[in-house]
């Protein structure tokens, strides 16, 4: 999208500067930033990911053992490396009970 002000109409970009926060805010409350940093063995992570999938969700999915960087970033930003962890806008939720508790609760499509 492209806009080109052409004279300085402070109510116009204020109101447009106020329904681009709005939108973002809201779209950051309605549709949050996951992914689910799991490996395939890890009978934790399989009970997570079959809740998503007998509930249809779409969670993307970081598998630990396959992306070294992935785990990185699990130890740098949740403090250690365990799974299954849910980031939810880049923020660690740890547990799985949680983890599906939180699914639940923000019934993500
Ligand atoms: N209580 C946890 C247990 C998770 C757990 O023990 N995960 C193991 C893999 S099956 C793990 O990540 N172990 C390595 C570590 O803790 O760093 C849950 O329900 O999520």
């Amino acid at each position: 999208m492209t806009v080109t002000v052409t004279e300085f109409q402070p109510s116009v970009n204020f109101n447009l500067t106020r329904r681009l926060l709005f939108n973002c805010i809201t779209n950051t409350m309605n549709n949050p930033e996951l992914s689910l940093y799991h490996f395939e063995a890890c009978p934790y992570c399989q009970k997570v990911r079959r809740f998503i999938t007998d509930n249809n969700l779409n969670v993307p999915m970081k598998d630990i053992h396959l992306d070294p960087i992935a785990r990185e970033t699990l130890i740098q930003i949740g403090g250690k490396s365990q799974v299954p962890c849910l980031f939810i806008d880049g923020k660690a939720l740890y547990e799985s009970a949680d983890i599906i508790q939180w699914l639940t609760d923000h019934q993500v499509a």
